[in-house]
């Protein structure tokens, strides 16, 4: 049987991977996407003719319920979110609404349509914040530190409640921080390999960071996607901790980018209070055990890998000069 889904923020870093992986697995897939949202679709560009995309609005529960029934998805993955921490301090109220309550009104209108629906919550290990105990797994206690970590956490909670109470089949991954050449360039590691590439080809000559020790689980955002995947097909649903299981620190990330470039980054990287987080989280580092064991899932990308992949597709996307040195990077 041909199985369809539906993907909420098909448009972001991980919805696009998302849907390439379930093209090739066979699936009919169907994405949501906003009336006015950033518009940028270039993610999808590749496989946009392949894609069915409808207009709908997440905070509309009855436009959703409408949405799900002409659709008549198998799997609904829920990806769409306000996903950048400084804006959930800025804008805490548009976060609460777009990444916490959005999820319940999914989820009550997957209950109104068709319970059998299966629905794959995009939770995070921001959830976990002021972690007592590092490396995190299932049963770790939920601080979250900062708005976006607590309308996660309701999301994730009321995931749980729709499985225990309802009996949906609801799962929530709970991802740790995942990157790619597709990654949102205000997010560190992008900043880092964006600007270290402009610095090879004389386009930048800094990069202002905030805080070098902060140290997060870095992985691969493609490998991520097949964890989602993995989890709607287990007999009955279960959340899993989803990461490397090692961390790294921002400053180790700007050493293997710039020596990867052959550069000596102290002589461009200035540290600027501006980028430093008020409420930092304390070490976050996946215990990914479970998954392993139950979904068979493990990362193929690892820390100095995806390093090097994010450099090369920004110096590809710099032009002749770009792609000179890449070619001299793979040469030597
Ligand atoms: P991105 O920021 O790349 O993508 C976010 C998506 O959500 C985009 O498609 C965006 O649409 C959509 N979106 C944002 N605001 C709205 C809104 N108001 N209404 C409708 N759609 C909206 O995020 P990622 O792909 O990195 O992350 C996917 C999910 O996984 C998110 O829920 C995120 O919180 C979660 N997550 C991500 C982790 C990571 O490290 N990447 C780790 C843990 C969890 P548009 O293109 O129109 O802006
Ligand atoms: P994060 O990702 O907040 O973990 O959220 P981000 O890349 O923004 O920050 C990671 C760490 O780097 C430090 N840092 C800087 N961060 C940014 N953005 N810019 C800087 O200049 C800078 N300098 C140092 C930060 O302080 C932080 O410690 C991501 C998002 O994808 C969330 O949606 C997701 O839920 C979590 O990962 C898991």
């Amino acid at each position: 049987m041909q199985k369809t889904a539906l993907i909420t923020g098909i448009t972001g870093q991980d919805g696009s991977y998302l849907a390439e992986h379930l093209l090739g697995e066979g699936y009919t897939v169907e994405g949501v996407v906003r009336a006015e949202g950033s518009g940028n679709r270039s993610r999808i560009a590749a496989i946009e003719d392949r894609l069915t995309l409808h207009t709908a609005d997440l905070l509309d529960q009855a436009s959703m319920a409408r949405l799900i029934e002409r659709v008549k998805p198998h799997e609904i993955y829920h990806l769409a979110a306000q996903t950048f921490i400084p804006t959930s301090w800025a804008e805490p109220i548009m976060t609460a609404e777009v990444t916490g309550l959005a999820t319940v009104r999914i989820l009550d209108a997957i209950r109104e349509v068709n319970p059998e629906i299966r629905f794959y919550q995009a939770s995070s290990s921001e959830v976990f914040g002021q972690a007592e105990h590092s490396p995190q797994n299932e049963k770790s206690a939920f601080r979250p530190r900062n708005p976006y970590a607590t309308a996660k956490h309701y999301a994730h909670s009321i995931t749980a409640n729709y499985r225990d109470y309802h009996g949906l089949f609801a799962c929530s991954g709970i991802l740790f921080n995942h990157e790619s050449p597709r990654r949102n360039e205000q997010f560190v590691t992008r900043k880092i390999t964006r600007t270290a590439a402009k610095i090879r080809v004389g386009q930048a000559n800094e990069l202002r960071l905030g805080n070098l020790l902060a140290r997060r689980d870095w992985g691969f955002a493609g490998d991520y996607v097949r964890s989602m995947r993995l989890m709607l097909q287990l007999p009955e649903p279960e959340d899993f901790v989803i990461g490397t299981g090692e961390a790294h620190s921002v400053g180790e990330f700007v050493e293997a980018a710039f020596s990867y470039l052959g550069l000596d980054w102290k002589q461009h990287v200035v540290v600027d209070s501006q980028f430093y987080r008020p409420a930092e989280v304390h070490p976050l580092i996946a215990d990914p055990r479970k998954a392993h064991a139950v979904l068979g899932w493990r990362p193929q990308v690892s820390f100095e890998g995806l390093v090097r992949m994010m450099v090369d597709a920004d110096l590809a996307a710099l032009g002749e000069d770009g792609q000179r040195v890449r070619k001299s990077l793979h040469a030597a």
